[in-house]
């Protein structure tokens, strides 16, 4: 079959699609495929995920609205069934690849060892291929990928079928606890080797999608989807960076950030404690993985330094508000809200916490951690406040929207409250006897 024949298979759903990855990208657009009535093929490393799936169970955490009602349907309906055998790809039509693409916390350069191992996979399946498959890439990859490793990889393991390979970049752009909904409303940037393979994939694309479908060549999609996170990135790196600036003038950023965001086209983010999480403190790493070498991206590296210094800073604050009582950071024990790396998920990947919780025992001091979503520090909040000499905020999870302050001051040693995402109000904090410091305050806000 070749790749204009897919078209009337889109239409009718015939075609067979196979995803590779049962996280939280490649779970979502399996069952949101198989919902539009195509046979879906699973296949993941991990056999807990597997099982979950062909159970009509979830294989990733976290409040996913509507899906468990989606994947019941789908693999009640057989459209979706899950593997960890790369074989029972072998006459499937499209093939969509969802694997994580990490950095490697020292170099920032990508390790590809998930996509190396899925390419090695599939390209065994596919040696004798006669039929045309089409090889779409959905992980966030380094511009470049598509045709140094994706293409040169199965070329290299599939021999003379080569000629049967297309290629396609769909960069996903989905986001945790919110997955069907940018499924469906969030546009999309189509990459392809070819203008025809690009209509295949808007055709595909199409049956769920219902916001733009962008065409463009493979480097452009790597480009965009890298570039929209790295620029998120330095947005929230200007606005911690004038929290600094604010703090060291004694004014408060958060009037400054609000007066500056009504001169028309002004958007300054939020300061905060840090930026966490699979996507923003990777992508921009990606984005200059293969210019680095002759560009120094100086700019982007800049906004990557100043967001990991928050978690730092966050330990300054206390550090600062411990002090001005007289305490020792040495001798404190410090209650921490929030592990996860933003609010209300159970995600603590790359969590600035994770970051500040170090340093706060690196200097002696003892975190004691509080976070409803993630397991280990699901203890009660009494627990973390007992004998604290302060509390810190890190991820604004809705829980602690109305602590009781007056309980929480008997139980602590001294009030002191520490907020690194301006999630509290300082008057309703200082009305319940606290001091209260944040990020983008020099000192005590109320004192
Ligand atoms: N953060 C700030 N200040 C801000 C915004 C975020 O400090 O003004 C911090 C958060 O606390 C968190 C980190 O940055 O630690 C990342 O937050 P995020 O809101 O960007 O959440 P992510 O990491 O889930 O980003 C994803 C991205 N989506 C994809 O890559 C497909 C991003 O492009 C989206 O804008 C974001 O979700 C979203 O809001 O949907």
């Amino acid at each position: 079959m070749k790749i204009l024949d897919f078209i009337p298979r889109i239409e009718d759903r015939s075609l067979q699609i196979g995803v590779i990855g049962l996280g939280y990208v490649g779970f979502s657009l399996a069952s949101m495929m198989a919902k539009q009535g195509f046979q879906v093929l699973a296949v993941d490393i991990d056999e807990k995920r597997v099982d979950a799936v062909n159970k009509g169970g979830l294989p990733i955490g976290g409040e996913e609205p509507g899906m468990i009602e989606l994947v019941a349907a789908v693999t009640k309906s057989g459209k979706l069934r899950a593997s960890t055998d790369y074989q029972v790809l072998n006459s499937i039509d499209v093939v969509v690849i969802c694997v994580d693409t990490p950095v490697d916390p020292l170099s920032h350069y990508p390790t590809y060892r998930a996509l190396n191992g899925a390419l090695t996979s599939l390209g065994q399946v596919m040696m004798n291929r006669s039929d045309d498959l089409l090889v779409i890439v959905e992980s966030t990859i380094a511009p470049g990928t598509m045709t140094s490793v994706v293409m040169a990889t199965l070329k290299q393991i599939v021999g003379n079928a080569v000629g049967h390979l297309l290629f396609g970049h769909c960069p996903e752009r989905v986001t945790p606890g919110k997955l069907l909904h940018n499924l469906v409303h969030v546009s999309r940037t189509v990459g392809g080797q070819t203008p025809e393979i690009v209509d295949v994939m808007k055709k595909l694309y199409g049956t769920f999608v219902c916001a733009d479908l962008d065409g463009c060549d493979l480097l452009t999609a790597e480009i965009v989807k890298t570039a929209e996170n790295a620029y998120r990135d330095v947005q929230i790196a200007f606005a911690n960076e004038l929290a600094m600036i604010c703090e060291n003038l004694g004014a408060d950023v958060y009037s400054v950030r609000e007066f500056v965001n009504k001169s028309p086209g002004r958007s300054v983010h939020m300061p905060g404690a840090g930026v966490g999480g699979h996507c923003i403190p990777k992508d921009p790493w990606l984005l200059i993985a293969n210019v680095r070498e002759h560009y120094e991206a100086n700019l982007i590296q800049a906004a990557r330094a100043v967001n990991n210094h928050m978690p730092y800073h966050m330990v300054t604050l206390v550090e600062r508000a411990l002090a001005a009582n007289g305490i020792e950071l040495s001798a404190a024990r410090i209650g921490v809200l929030g592990y996860a790396f933003r609010e209300d998920t159970d995600d603590d990947r790359d969590s600035p916490t994770t970051y500040f919780v170090d340093e706060l025992q690196r200097r002696g001091a003892v975190p004691i951690i509080h976070d409803p979503y993630v397991r280990a520090y699901q203890r009660p909040l009494k627990e973390v406040v007992q004998g604290a000499h302060a509390l810190v905020l890190m991820a604004g999870h809705s829980v602690y929207r109305n602590l009781d302050w007056d309980d929480i001051r008997q139980h602590m040693v001294q009030p002191i409250l520490v907020d690194g995402r301006h999630y509290f109000d300082p008057y309703e904090i200082t009305r319940h006897g606290f001091q209260y410091y944040g990020v983008g305050y020099r000192d005590n806000r109320l004192k």
